[in-house]
């Protein structure tokens, strides 16, 4: 080990010297060091069918870096879970050293997938498919350990089709997808029923909103947010909401078509403040600095933890100036600063040449991780699989953000590696970084059985990458 971890006076820090590499070690294992007997990881819910209502994450990530959500079919993490590897969330504190079940402990094939946390750690949220019952959102609470449906309460809620793709504040409020299929009786004054299959895009904040209680029994969060999303399609991504750590501001993928009634039908991403139960302002994301909107689809929107900036992927040719290749992209939209730049470039310039995809940034807008097929990165990039990579936007540190494009020396770097800089030997996916962790902490889900030592268990498991290569 090269780095030290101190516990002082309550609090957490890791101390790093300046030149040491970067440390990576293995989050998906149980309290007393076991490896998972199952995979762990990204993209889990796809094995029950309900993948294309998931975030494709399976791993979050807290501001300070010290708390990680997980999905897991592994069944030798906590006591009691027994349940034929059906999906379960689990928790890693990495300052404890300590992973423990989040979701609940069930002998029935249910499925808990999609974790999100709040950027303060307190609250996780995740999917529920549970036999019986419409698929729902619970909410965790970490210091009681105690859990609450969120979507109990929401307006249609009864007897319909559930909801989706949850994101969590620090205050609790979780936004998430409703999905829609009924009539618009249960929905309240403000809610756009299209008249085919799915409810317009309209947010809903607050116990205030909850005209219709539904007939579900159970314990309700309240302080909710709904997006009811109009799916182009049965299997189209969805909204992919995203909320700031004050729970003040959502972005998610939406189309025009139905937020302005336009004719574009392509994916945009957009932001809305979450102060109102009705329409409110959407702000597109998804454009240029002379606001041309994509012409492509948007995908992935994460909003920052201040919520000034919003990262997203597309292959768009129209966003940035330069070239574009019709790979998948990742762009960092600036809501103060009104500025748009593209990051999946290598430290010298080169546009990715594969697709890139679910970004994150740090709440400075320094840092973006995301993963990608591209080999032109990084150099060493060699081996054939899927990566992830960290963009540096501020590498003089001097606090101003950086734009290569004005002669600016920005970096990028690769940090699904082993603590030596060994490369993946198979793909790794998923990342979410730390909002605020010094150094950059980054979580992802990985095949590769060369990251660690010790990783003899052939299955994914959940990696957290601290500092840089
Ligand atoms: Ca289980
Ligand atoms: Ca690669
Ligand atoms: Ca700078
Ligand atoms: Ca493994």
């Amino acid at each position: 080990m090269s780095f030290l971890r101190m516990a002082i006076a309550g609090s957490w820090v890791i101390a790093m010297a300046a030149s040491l590499q970067g440390q990576t070690s293995r989050i998906s294992i149980s309290t007393s060091g076991a490896e998972g007997d199952a995979n762990s990881g990204w993209f889990l819910g796809h094995e029950t069918n309900w993948w294309y209502w998931q975030n494709p994450g399976g791993v979050a990530i807290s501001a300070d870096g010290n708390r990680i959500v997980f999905e897991s079919k592994a069944e030798n993490f906590a006591t009691g879970d027994a349940d034929s590897n059906s999906t379960d969330v689990f928790l890693r504190e990495r300052s404890a050293g300590t992973t423990i079940q989040v979701s609940p402990l069930s002998t029935s094939t249910s499925y808990f997938f999609d974790p999100v946390i709040s950027p303060n750690g307190s609250y996780v949220a995740y999917q529920a498919i549970v036999p019986g019952e419409i698929p729902y959102t619970a909410r965790y609470t970490v210091s009681s350990q105690t859990r609450c449906v969120v979507n109990r309460d929401v307006p249609g809620y009864d007897g319909l089709n559930g909801c989706y793709q949850a994101a969590v504040a620090s205050d609790g409020a979780v936004v998430f997808e409703h999905h829609y299929s009924g009539g618009s009786a249960h929905f309240p004054t403000g809610y756009w029923w299209n008249g085919s299959d799915y409810i317009c895009p309209i947010t809903e904040a607050g116990a205030s909103c909850d005209t219709d209680q539904g007939s579900n029994s159970g314990t309700a969060c309240g302080n909710s947010v709904t997006i009811a999303y109009s799916r182009p399609a049965e299997f189209s991504p969805g909204p992919s909401p995203s909320v700031s750590g004050d729970g003040s501001v959502v972005s998610f993928v939406g189309l025009t078509y139905y937020i302005f009634c336009d004719a574009n039908a392509v994916a945009q991403i957009f932001a809305r403040a979450t102060s109102s139960c009705t329409n409110g302002t959407y702000e597109l994301i998804s454009k240029s600095s002379g606001g041309a909107a994509a012409n492509q689809d948007c995908i992935d929107p994460y909003i920052s933890n201040t919520g000034q900036f919003v990262v997203f992927a597309s292959a768009a040719s129209n966003l940035v100036s330069g070239s574009s290749n019709g790979y998948l992209q990742i762009y960092v939209v600036d809501r103060t600063a009104n500025t748009i730049r593209r990051v999946s470039v290598s430290t010298g310039g080169a546009l990715a040449n594969g697709d890139c995809r679910k970004p994150s940034i740090t709440a400075n807008g320094r840092y973006v991780a995301f993963e990608s097929e591209a080999t032109n990165l990084v150099s060493g990039d060699t081996e054939g699989h899927t990566d992830i990579f960290v963009r540096d936007r501020d590498l003089d540190g001097n606090g101003t953000l950086d734009n290569p494009t004005l002669g600016n020396t920005v970096a990028t770097y690769r940090v699904s590696v082993s603590s030596s800089g060994a490369g993946g030997n198979q793909s790794s996916f998923g990342p979410s970084i730390a909002a605020t962790a010094s150094p950059v902490v980054v979580a992802f889900s990985s095949d590769a059985s060369n990251l660690v030592s010790g990783d003899t268990n052939g299955f994914m498991d959940v990696f957290v990458h601290v500092g840089l290569p």
